[in-house]
């Protein structure tokens, strides 16, 4: 592969990159914009970025919403109810289908690495058997990473330790926990030390949903921040959501922060969900119901943004586009200053490929995979405002999606 007029982030000048055997060879700058060559893809002076990463979804649930009823509330208790409606129904067939089409939709925006959750309370484990499926069948498109995620809790479920241990023994990549959910505060507790085991013991990365709730008191971002400072497991464990942080009061939190930055583990913050599945006990004022983005970014911790769902009993809309998501999260959470705006993809590509722990499996280097995306824009401020699309995506050195610019016509009649 060849690419030329080639847009990098934060550099001044076009650039050329080329690949052999699906991995980078070269990447250099021009003498000004060269003319379009036969056998070269031609990026035309807009942003090349590596691959969008949605670090945060759920799609053995994704477009399922409505089946066999809504979620009426719009609180994460009454999604968890519906869902297990409709677990109560799933088959191997109807994951894997709906799985693909949800990886077709992330693929036409421009991500190529995903980290899904997969609901574990299930004693046949239909989900898990799909996605594992999935995975292998996705590998031209799409990276994905499976989370043994206890939708219905680990230490409160019948088996819940047997069932995250068998997860993992059949090739899930990550361990998952929802301490929050655990009946009580105990139970929490003893359920984030038997996962930390788990991962320590199998050498799997972990990803907590943490503290998704308003409730000022759920305190569990310490006791897994503690276990992975004590553990020396640092940047492989993750902690998602943690709304809960939004509603601490700041004295605890100063204190908190203090032992984030020594376990350095990852968050992963949700907006669109969670400003719509949270502040559902208040009237006014309303909670924004999501954790502290920018101050978890001051303080030097890495922090992203994923959608969580698209159709799901938690949350009904969603369609893929990472920088939707990107833009209500920086709106929501008070994030667009220049500073913020100029580095904006940074919370949709490299934190996020750490979360990931993708290393030297990611990022514009001789060397790593030829993976990479044009988008419709020429920085990320523009790319952000104009909510680009991926213009071409690049997989192993070959073009896996490419899209037309659309189209418009404005009659004669109808011109100023
Ligand atoms: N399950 C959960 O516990 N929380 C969520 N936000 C979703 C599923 C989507
Ligand atoms: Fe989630």
């Amino acid at each position: 592969m060849k690419m030329i007029n080639a847009q990098l982030r934060h550099r001044s000048g076009l650039y050329t990159l080329c690949a052999e055997q699906g991995r980078f060879t070269a990447i250099e700058p021009q003498h000004g914009e060269l003319a379009p060559e036969a056998l070269a893809l031609d990026a035309g002076g807009q942003l090349v970025i590596p691959p969008l990463v949605e670090p945060h979804i759920h799609l053995d649930a994704a477009l399922t919403a409505g089946e066999p009823a809504w979620n009426m509330s719009g609180t994460l208790f009454e999604g968890i109810e519906r869902w297990a409606e409709r677990k109560a129904t799933l088959s191997h067939e109807d994951i894997k289908l709906r799985a693909h089409a949800t990886l077709d939709m992330l693929r036409d925006h421009g991500i190529q690495h995903v980290r899904t959750h997969v609901d574990v309370t299930d004693p046949s484990l239909t989900a898990l058997g799909a996605l594992l499926e999935v995975r292998d069948e996705a590998r031209d498109r799409i990276d994905l990473q499976i989370v043994a995620f206890p939708q219905e809790g680990i230490d409160s479920f019948p088996q819940g330790r047997a069932l995250m241990e068998e997860a993992m023994a059949r090739g899930a990549d990550v361990v998952g926990g929802i301490p929050h959910y655990e009946h009580t505060r105990e139970q929490g507790i003893s359920a984030l030390t038997f996962l930390m085991d788990l991962a320590e013991r199998t050498g799997a990365l972990v990803d907590v949903h943490c503290d998704e709730t308003d409730d000022p008191h759920s305190r569990f971002l310490e006791v897994l921040a503690e276990q992975t400072r004590a553990r020396g497991m640092g940047a492989r464990v993750t902690a998602s959501h943690t709304v809960a942080m939004g509603s601490y009061d700041n004295a605890y939190c100063a204190k908190l922060f203090r032992l984030l930055q020594k376990a350095g583990l990852n968050f992963v913050s949700c907006p669109t969900e969670s400003i719509h599945l949270q502040g559902r006990f208040d009237t006014f004022p309303k909670r924004r119901g999501v954790t502290r983005v920018a101050e978890l970014d001051r303080a030097g911790l890495n922090v992203c943004f994923a959608q969580d769902s698209i159709k799901d009993p938690w949350y009904p809309l969603g369609n893929g586009n990472l920088l939707r998501v990107l833009d209500a999260g920086l709106h929501i959470c008070h994030m667009m200053g220049f500073e913020d705006l100029r580095r904006c993809l940074d919370f949709v590509t490299d934190h996020s490929a750490k979360v990931m722990q993708l290393g030297d499996q990611y990022g514009l280097e001789v060397g790593r995979p030829a993976n990479l995306v044009v988008l419709d824009a020429e920085s990320d401020y523009e790319a952000l405002r104009r909510q680009a699309k991926a213009r071409l995506s690049v997989r192993h050195g070959e073009v896996i999606l490419r899209r037309e610019p659309e189209r418009l016509i404005v009659p004669q009649a109808a011109r100023t």
